[in-house]
């Protein structure tokens, strides 16, 4: 496989995706494409990064109307290359996890047509919660953090920064391991640099992790000392309350020295979670129904009716990953 994109989280999975993206193009029409992540979002643009560098790109149109299936930060898409900036991304390949958050009431009745979830960003393969050992601990909120995380297809860890504030370390760690015995923990102070050694061995060649927590924990100062410079804006957290800022605004998926993707997330609110129990995947498994194989994994058997549905254009990819990454899934066969 090509090194250039492994190092950006390209995989086996992709590949096989983007040959059956290309597969009844004729080679001219193929010349014109490459694969490419995104890795910055705006409005109406999108940053990508694939063999030829990084680029801005837009959105083709008959991808734009199919609201469901804009391209998120993280995801593998294909480009039609085009003079500089000028490319435009022609299909979106299925995610292997999806981080998304359920819209509220408000923004459905403002914008109705719109898809329900917002997507936070597509393939990330470890989510690190980042909390601190102050006003912001919160135990049952890190737990549905961890369940948000799992329901994305990711792997969640904790993160509790800030250690140099605090003497008794020790007692908020045992708080955390509360939360579940195989949940890995690191206690670091990213300003000072203590502890980061066991952040930086996760981040291995092409996987990508992603930083949630509320504003104000040090994410993008934790993001800072990984990337060894000043990429991300930090923020000082208001005395009065302890509460932080809202610092981050712009989402940017970073390319680390060494090793890895990182994306530094703006400070969630409060997660308005994918509800996993009322979450019906009713039409997902009408098609599961017609698969040739019983037990097929919906991902590359022949014969698969969902795969078939999302390259008809029929079932929404996205979807498709949310179903894969329901943690009720394999109770129901
Ligand atoms: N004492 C101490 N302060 C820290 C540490 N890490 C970050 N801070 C401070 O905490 C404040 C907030 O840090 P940010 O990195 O901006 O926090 P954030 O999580 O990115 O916040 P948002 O972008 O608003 O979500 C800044 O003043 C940092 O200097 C740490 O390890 N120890
Ligand atoms: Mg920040
Ligand atoms: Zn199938």
């Amino acid at each position: 496989m090509v090194p250039e994109l492994q190092a950006l989280g390209w995989g086996d999975d992709f590949d096989a995706a983007y040959r059956a993206f290309c597969a009844p193009l004729s080679p001219d029409e193929r010349g014109q494409l490459t694969p490419v992540r995104v890795v910055g979002t705006s409005r109406q643009t999108f940053r990508v990064r694939g063999l030829h560098g990084e680029q801005e790109a837009r959105l083709a149109g008959a991808l734009r109307r199919q609201g469901e299936v804009i391209p998120a930060l993280g995801d593998w898409c294909v480009l039609q290359m085009g003079p500089e900036n000028a490319g435009r991304v022609v299909g979106l390949l299925p995610r292997r996890t999806t981080f998304a958050r359920a819209l509220g009431a408000d923004n459905e009745r403002r914008r109705p047509q719109a898809a329900r979830q917002q997507v936070i960003a597509a393939n990330v393969d470890l989510i690190l919660i980042v909390t601190t050992p102050d006003a912001d601990f919160d135990l049952e909120r890190l737990e549905r953090y961890i369940q948000a995380v799992w329901q994305s297809g990711a792997r969640p860890a904790l993160v509790l920064n800030k250690t140099d504030l605090r003497e008794n370390v020790h007692w908020w760690l045992e708080q955390l391991r509360t939360l579940g015995a195989d949940l890995e923990v690191h206690t670091v102070a990213a300003a000072t640099g203590e502890g980061l050694q066991g952040v930086r061995a996760l981040l291995a060649e092409g996987v990508t992790l992603a930083l949630i927590g509320s504003s104000g924990v040090g994410k993008s100062t934790l993001t800072n000392a990984l990337l060894g410079r000043d990429a991300a804006l930090t923020g000082e957290v208001r005395v009065s309350d302890q509460q932080g800022r809202h610092t981050t605004t712009a989402r940017t998926l970073y390319l680390v020295p060494g090793g890895g993707l990182l994306i530094d997330n703006p400070g969630l609110r409060d997660i308005a979670v994918w509800d996993a129990d009322s979450a019906d995947f009713g039409d997902v498994e009408a098609l599961a129904a017609q698969c040739r194989f019983r037990k097929c994994t919906h991902t590359t058997e022949p014969g698969c009716a969902v795969q078939a549905a999302v390259r008809a254009g029929d079932l929404s990819p996205v979807r498709l990953a949310a179903f894969q990454a329901h943690p009720a899934r394999g109770r129901r066969r």
